[in-house]
């Protein structure tokens, strides 16, 4: 396969074993049940209605992923005759998977064909600051007709995913997004019938127009605007087909700009293996999955129903504020439709398992922030502060290569506010400063209503202005962004 992760050191603990290595002892990081080559169980063309388009590597060195990739508008069918038109990469909702292997040189010739500049972000990816698509801190915004070429290599095994980082909370809500596969043969946990999800909502009229970026006004800010529709992979509702009874990989991420997404399959489990930076410590069966704008979940679901039945993924209300589940109802996702198969026998779940060393608390730097929501002013309008300034105010946070940081986000809104980091996987702590078990890396991290999260950074070798912000773009548009100034040692 030509693919090496003898390139990608980590300083965070994740065992490195060059290929060759991997294959004869199947790595440390992830063990399972059985070496045996798994087969699909899943009925002929199960994902065929849902499966996501894929970027075309236009390089045939094996280590390096080339793709060419536009933004610009489209009409997009999200269901059958609903039209949206929408702002996206390479005229699909969402943008083309772009699947790479870990320590795979990823370079993507950007052309900006959008009535706005615009930059990629490459969400939980830990490039350098010059591709972190942040403008003025990375890069000049691409203007419209311009080209940018981001070139990285991708360390880490994980599911993460683009957007813009201008006007975010405009150009996401609008259809810019997409999702970035770094596999690793160590991840391989046994179960081949896999797909990429990605969730979101899109909010437009009857005539297909998009609905207004500022609708709502101050309070439309301040609540995080939601779209009218939700998308499971750029559709309404659509359908994923089963056998009863065999278990299905999931890879899934919210890219979705404000929504919430507090996940059921009519009580059936998630047998959660993995988080935003790849696999977790161990997995964790939940009867409910919350995913959080910017978050992902690597789940495997076993769904079970009748023969020629259906099961229904979906969104329970979660309270993220006032406006989230008021006079709100459950909401369909996705149908399962299960095949005239018999239901399979109970299945052996892999064994999955990754060893993740803890930073250490001692001698961590401790950083302590709050949120806060202060009444409007005069002028009617509201604004979002980290430790009491929105970020047009706010001087950066120091940080120094190598040094570990204790982070403490305590929320006094009364707004949850999914937490970002750039550039930085963080471990989350409890109250007794304590790895919340099972460990897994981190990215993005609900901070809930009167709630607080405890984290451990390691600030690696990568100097530079990296941002963090709520993943509610109207939150973080309305103040609730910051940077860390990471300076050399
Ligand atoms: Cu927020």
């Amino acid at each position: 396969m030509g693919h090496t992760t003898s390139t990608s050191v980590s300083a965070r603990g994740r065992s490195t074993v060059p290929l060759l290595l991997v294959a004869l002892v199947w790595s440390t990081s992830a063990v399972m049940a059985s070496a045996q080559a798994p087969t699909s169980l899943a009925p002929a063309g199960w994902d065929a209605g849902i499966k996501l388009s894929e970027a075309r590597d236009r390089n045939p060195d094996p280590s390096i992923v080339e793709i060419d990739l536009t933004a610009r508008l489209a009409d997009v069918e999200v269901a059958p005759g609903k039209i949206v038109k929408a702002w996206t990469y390479d005229g699909g909702l969402p943008g083309p998977l772009i699947r790479a292997h870990v320590g795979d040189r990823v370079i993507v010739h950007f052309t900006n064909h959008l009535p706005q500049p615009t930059t990629i972000h490459w969400h939980g990816v830990r490039v350098p600051i010059e591709m972190d698509g942040v403008p003025d801190i990375s890069q000049p915004e691409v203007k419209g007709g311009d080209i940018f070429t981001y070139d990285f290599i991708v360390r880490d095994a994980g599911l993460y995913w683009y957007h813009p980082h201008v006007m975010s909370a405009a150009q996401v809500g609008s259809g810019l997004y997409g999702a970035l596969l770094v596999e690793d043969p160590a991840d391989a946990v046994g179960v081949i019938d896999e797909i990429t999800l990605v969730l979101s909502d899109i909010g437009f009229d009857s005539k297909g127009v998009l609905e207004s970026a500022d609708s709502g006004g101050p309070a439309g800010m301040v609540f995080g605007r939601e779209g009218n529709y939700i998308l499971v992979n750029g559709k309404v509702m659509p359908t994923l087909r089963a056998r009863s009874g065999a278990p299905q990989r999931w890879r899934i991420v919210n890219a979705a700009k404000s929504r919430y997404f507090l996940l059921d399959l009519e009580g059936q489990p998630f047998y959660v293996i993995g988080a935003d930076g790849g696999l977790q410590e161990r997995p964790e069966t939940t009867e409910t999955l919350l995913i959080t704008p910017g978050e992902r979940a690597d789940v495997i679901v076993t769904p079970r129903g009748s023969s020629g039945g259906t099961l229904t993924l979906r969104a329970q209300l979660y309270n993220r504020g006032y406006g989230s589940v008021e006079y709100r109802n459950v909401e369909d996702v996705l149908t399962i439709a299960f095949s005239d198969q018999p239901t399979l026998p109970v299945q052996t779940l892999p064994a999955v398992h990754r060893d993740i060393a803890a930073p250490k608390v001692a001698g961590a730097t401790r950083v302590d922030v709050v949120l806060t929501l202060p009444p409007a002013g005069a002028d009617g309008k509201s604004e979002f502060r980290v430790n009491g300034v929105p970020f047009w105010k706010a001087k950066p946070y120091m940080a120094t290569v190598g040094e570990t940081q204790l982070w403490t986000v305590k929320n006094e809104s009364k707004f949850a506010h999914p937490f970002h980091l750039h550039g930085f996987f963080f471990l989350p702590l409890d109250e007794k400063l304590e790895p919340i078990h099972p460990m897994a890396w981190k990215d993005t991290l609900n901070v809930p209503i009167d709630g607080t999260i405890r984290f451990l950074v390691v600030f690696d070798e990568r100097p530079g202005m990296w941002m963090f912000h709520c993943h509610i773009l109207d939150h973080a548009d309305g103040g609730l962004m910051g940077h860390v100034h990471l300076g050399p040692r």
